[in-house]
Formats: structure tokens, C-alpha cells, sequence
């Protein structure tokens, strides 16, 4: 049965208008759009007390919060940041934005986030920092990467894009490492429009960015830096404060529905699933296939059908041969990156939707199988 309206990988989870109108009758009476208003502070202010978190900076963007994350730590330039091929492209050219040498390490086969047991091996005089991604809302393993990174003295920058609202041991995922950079993209589980935010717990590095984010100004207005233009305007904050206090909720329907995928997929052989660890959100439904040729055939069942779902992540970020030529091979990664596509999955696709997709997904699996 085809869809009548095209299915997406996802939709954004947005709160009803009246109550993004309510916020933003406080910006047109105000007339305060932008620079740190109160609708800003006001979500950096929720938003950390839902995460458990003592503040958080507001940015325009998720890749803007990795690059003055990077930069907050000061490294010199070509310093050595390890990171992980299997990932978003704004991953990798952050760090390429700032100047920096990306060294990619190979990803676990199972959890798809970086091996902590392959980044020793890459560690040079050069290396100054290790920038894992908690891939599809799944934790890495923080503890091992943070025990590596205090042996060797190295910063460890988390690009926590996927992961609003994971935990590990309790606390927010955003807590480990010295700089954590989430994105509240459209996309997101929550959305500003565009949006990102970074965590850091040491106070200077907290204080450096909220100058970098604001042309390199102190409180007092002087430059004491140079900086850039990276805040969050107050309708973005607008936005994300009405989806905030839905967040709870988005949270659990994402579970119900990636459980339900799972119960209906995992039955084939053709397949293989994500290892997620405690405290994964659910924020995608990435499913794997023997072969890219399985993939496509599935791919292509589904667009008959009108759903479109997505090749996150390919291809890896390792292959990306004009801005990263001389790059290392992954070979985990890049078989991956061929086989594994996300399927739709947000708070308005019916329970009927997810097992029509699924039956597509089956039927045309264990078909190529
Ligand atoms: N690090 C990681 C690991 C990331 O995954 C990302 C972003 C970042 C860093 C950087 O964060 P941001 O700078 O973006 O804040 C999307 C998103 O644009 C991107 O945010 C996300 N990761 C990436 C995984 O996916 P596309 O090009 O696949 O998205 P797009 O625009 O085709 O959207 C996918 C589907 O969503 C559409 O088919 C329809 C639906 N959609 C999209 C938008 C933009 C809507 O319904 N409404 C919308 O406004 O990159």
C-alpha cells in the first residue's frame, strides 16, 4: 500500500503554536530579538536544569558548538584531534574549520561509536584532543575514554549532537569530558529551528565561550578575544521553550516506537541492530543490511511506497577525499557506512506506518538474504 503523503526520516517535534505564541508576545512586546536576551538565558536556564546540568551556552547551531568548543580548549594550530569516521559531516569539518588535523580511529562494530581500544595507537607528540560522537543517542564509553584521555593529557571534546537527554551513571551524558557540544536542529528531539548548546564545567572554559559565541566581548563589553557571531536569536529560544516542556514526553514515545521496530524487525536474520547502552534515547532506528545491494533494494522498495528513509551515515566521513585526501582507513566504518540506513521515526508516524515500514524492510531483506 502506498503512502498517500511522502513518509521522512523524520518530523520535527514541535508543541503546539499557542504556546510558542505565549513566548513570543513576551519578544514583540519587548522588542528584544537577539544578544543574550531574556528568552535565551530563560532556555539555557531550563534547559540545564532538566538536564541536571549547573548551565549551558546557547548557540545558533550544533556545528558552531563543536567549533568554539574546539577552539574554548586553544589548541595550536594542526594540533591532532582523534575522532570517529562514522559520523555527520559537521562532525569532521569543524574540526577542519578550526584548523585542525583530524586522525580518525575505527568505530566499534557494534555500538558504532569510536573503539576506545584503537585510540591509544593513534596518539602522537602532536595529538591534543579526542573527539567522539554519541552516535544515534548512544552513550559512548565515557569512562574508558576519559581514563585514556587523563593518561595521556589529552582534551576530550564530546560531540553529544544526538544525545538531549542521555544518561550514563545517572548524570546527563553532556557531563563528561571537558566540552560537550549538542545541536537542537529541526531534526533534533529538541528543536530550536536551528540551535545548539555547549557544556562545559570548568568556569573559564565556560566564560571563553560565551565571549567567542558574542564577537569576543566580556561582560563589560570589551573585546578581549577574538570571536565570532554565534548566538541563538530570542524566536530560536522561543521556539525551544514551548518544545521543552514536551521533551519528557517525546522522550517516551521514541521508546515506544523504536521498540516496536525492533520487535518487528529483529525476528530476521537479514538484519542487524545498533548495541545500545543504558541510557540511549532512541532518536533513531538505524538498521543494518548484509550488503549495500540489500540496502538499496530495500531503499528502493520503500520509495515505491513513498517513504524516504535516510543513509545516515554515509558515506564515512573518512572518504571524503577532497577535504580530507590523505586521511586513515576505517574498514569498520565504511562497511557500515554502506549497509546502514535510519528509518522513519518521530512522534506523528503511526503505529500502522511503522508496520507497514517494517514489512517493506522484512519482505525486502530477506529477499536479497
Ligand atoms: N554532529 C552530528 C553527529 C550531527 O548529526 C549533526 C547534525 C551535527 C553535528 C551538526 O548539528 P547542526 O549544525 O545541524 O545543528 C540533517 C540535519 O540537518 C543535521 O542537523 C543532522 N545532524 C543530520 C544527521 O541530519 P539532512 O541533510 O539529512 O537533513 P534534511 O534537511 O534532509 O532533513 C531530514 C528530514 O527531516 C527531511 O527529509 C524532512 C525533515 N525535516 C527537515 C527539516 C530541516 C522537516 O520536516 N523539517 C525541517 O525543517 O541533515
Amino acid at each position: 500500500m502506498k503512502f498517500e503523503k511522502p513518509i521522512y526520516v523524520t518530523m520535527p517535534s514541535l508543541a503546539p503554536l499557542s504556546e510558542v505564541d505565549a513566548y513570543l508576545e513576551q519578544v514583540w512586546k519587548s522588542g528584544i530579538m537577539t544578544h543574550n536576551g531574556p528568552l535565551v538565558r530563560r532556555f539555557e536556564r531550563d534547559f540545564a536544569t532538566w538536564s541536571g546540568l549547573p548551565h549551558l551556552v546557547a548557540v545558533a547551531n550544533g556545528t558552531l558548538a563543536i567549533q568554539l568548543a574546539l577552539r574554548a580548549l586553544g589548541m595550536p594550530p594542526g594540533s591532532e584531534v582523534i575522532t570517529t569516521p562514522f559520523t555527520f559531516i559537521a562532525t569532521l569539518s569543524a574540526i577542519l574549520y578550526e584548523g585542525l588535523k583530524p586522525v580518525f580511529v575505527d568505530i566499534d562494530p557494534k555500538t558504532f561509536n569510536l573503539d576506545p581500544a584503537k585510540i591509544e595507537a593513534a596518539i602522537t607528540p602532536k595529538t591534543r584532543a579526542i573527539l567522539p560522537v554519541h552516535v544515534f543517542g548512544n552513550p559512548c564509553d565515557v569512562d574508558t575514554i576519559d581514563a585514556i584521555a587523563r593518561k595521556h593529557g589529552l582534551k576530550v571534546v564530546y560531540d553529544a549532537a544526538h544525545a538531549v537527554g542521555v544518561k550514563v551513571n545517572g548524570k546527563s551524558v553532556l557531563e563528561y569530558g571537558d566540552v560537550s557540544a549538542t545541536s537542537f536542529h529541526a531534526t533534533k528531539l529538541l528543536n530550536t529551528s536551528e540551535g545548539g548548546g555547549i557544556y562545559a564545567a570548568d568556569e573559564r572554559i565556560d566564560r571563553t565561550l560565551r565571549e567567542l559565541r558574542f564577537f569576543g566581548y566580556d561582560d563589560a563589553k570589551s573585546v578581549v578575544r577574538v570571536g565570532t557571531n554565534a548566538k541563538m536569536t530570542e524566536v530560536n529560544a522561543a521556539i525551544g521553550l514551548a518544545n521543552l516542556a514536551h521533551l519528557d514526553d517525546v522522550l517516551s514515545d521514541r521508546l515506544a516506537k523504536y521498540t516496536l521496530y525492533a520487535d518487528l524487525l529483529s525476528r530476521s536474520d537479514a538484519l542487524a541492530f545498533q548495541k545500545r547502552s543504558d541510557g540511549c534515547n532512541h532518536s533513531y532506528f538505524p538498521v543494518v543490511f548484509r550488503s549495500e545491494s540489500a540496502l538499496l533494494k530495500a531503499d528502493e522498495a520503500l520509495r515505491r511506497e513513498n517513504v524516504f528513509a535516510r543513509r545516515y551515515f554515509w558515506p564515512s566521513v573518512n572518504t571524503y577525499r577532497t577535504i580530507v585526501p590523505d586521511a586513515e582507513r576505517c574498514a569498520i566504518s565504511e562497511s557500515l557506512a554502506e549497509r546502514i540506513m535510519c528509518l522513519p521515526l518521530y512522534g506523528k508516524l503511526s503505529e500502522d506506518a511503522i508496520r507497514a515500514i517494517a514489512g517493506i524492510v522484512l519482505e525486502s531483506a530477506e529477499g536479497a538474504a
